[in-house]
């Protein structure tokens, strides 16, 4: 795809993404303001909008036009909670999120726990309320969104990650790890899309195999660059894996089998999309640049 055609089309789905999470999300000043307040906090405080995009692109890559907003902003909300969740002093004790203070630092402890509990069935609301014209789609997504935060992938894949290199290095572990935290978040926003979009179950499932090895090969990349890249290009500290005692693909296999996995896992991506019904060229970019990532 040309590219200044899929960065123009990259940056009209992120502007709907951010219309989408002010218009859907309460307001700040809503009461309980200090609750409102720190939730809008982190929802706006930028980020690549990864996973609005990919279901935005995903339905519209089918000829249903439904309105993937809803969908799009359920999975914000879910991934921003994990984020905040993530940061506090009890899980990676991390100050900084997205390039400013993060959550319980910007507020308190508690009231960023609360931020990201309320997230989540704030999730669920924007599904049974957006799609509640057509009961069996929102069944469906509702499903698909508990299953993918819950405790077998998103809150399963945190919890074997504690531990860190301590807990054993196991491939077996790894991969565990690779598809809860980060890939079945991804997966479930191109499967979540196409849903939307109307796709045949086939093709659903095509995009949910698409988003899961597209999804394994952003967390290499991000091991990659924690290992490879220079901290100035990087923007964040390098080398912080290993120094704290995370357990990588990249660190348990070397950089070039890293690599070639890279590889192999986009090739797997694009063929899924290629396989289906949808109108996939801008998708298919996506993913290849998820891959060629610098930073
Ligand atoms: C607390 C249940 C719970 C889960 C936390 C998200 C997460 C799981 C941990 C954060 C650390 C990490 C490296 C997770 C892997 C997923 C990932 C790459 C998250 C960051 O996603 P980006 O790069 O972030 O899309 P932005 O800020 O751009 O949205």
């Amino acid at each position: 795809m040309d590219a200044s055609l899929f960065q123009s089309r990259h940056e009209a789905f992120i502007q709907q993404a951010e219309t989408s999470l002010r218009r859907l999300t309460p307001a700040a000043t809503a009461r309980p303001a200090r609750l409102h307040g720190a939730m809008r906090y982190s929802l706006e405080a930028g980020g690549k909008r990864l996973r609005p995009v990919l279901c935005l692109a995903s339905a519209a890559a089918f000829d249903a036009q439904a309105d993937a907003s809803h969908a799009a902003t359920a999975l914000e909300c879910i991934h921003t909670y994990s984020l905040i969740h993530d940061d506090l002093p009890c899980m990676d004790n991390s100050d900084l999120r997205r390039g400013r203070p993060s959550c319980h630092k910007a507020h308190d402890e508690a009231t960023a726990l609360l931020a990201g509990d309320a997230l989540q069935p704030l999730a669920f609301e924007l599904l049974a309320t957006g799609y509640a014209s057509n009961p069996s789609l929102a069944t469906a997504l509702v499903r698909e969104l508990a299953v993918t935060a819950g405790s077998t992938l998103l809150v399963g894949g945190q919890t074997e990650d504690m531990g860190g290199l301590a807990a054993g290095a196991t491939d077996d572990r790894l991969e565990f790890i690779l598809l809860g935290k980060t890939a079945a978040m991804l997966s479930t926003s191109f499967a979540m899309g196409a849903m939307v979009g109307g796709a045949s179950a086939a093709d659903v499932e095509h995009f949910r195999r698409a988003g899961r090895a597209s999804g394994i090969a952003f967390q290499l990349v991000d091991d990659l660059l924690d290992l490879t890249a220079d901290a100035a290009q990087l923007g964040k500290p390098v080398g912080a894996d290993a120094q704290n005692g995370k357990f990588t693909f990249a660190g348990l296999h070397g950089v070039e089998a890293t690599k070639q996995r890279i590889e192999a896992l986009t090739a797997e991506a694009i063929g899924h999309l290629q396989a289906t019904k949808g109108d996939t060229p801008f998708l298919a970019e996506l993913v290849r640049r998820m891959s060629a990532r610098r930073t």
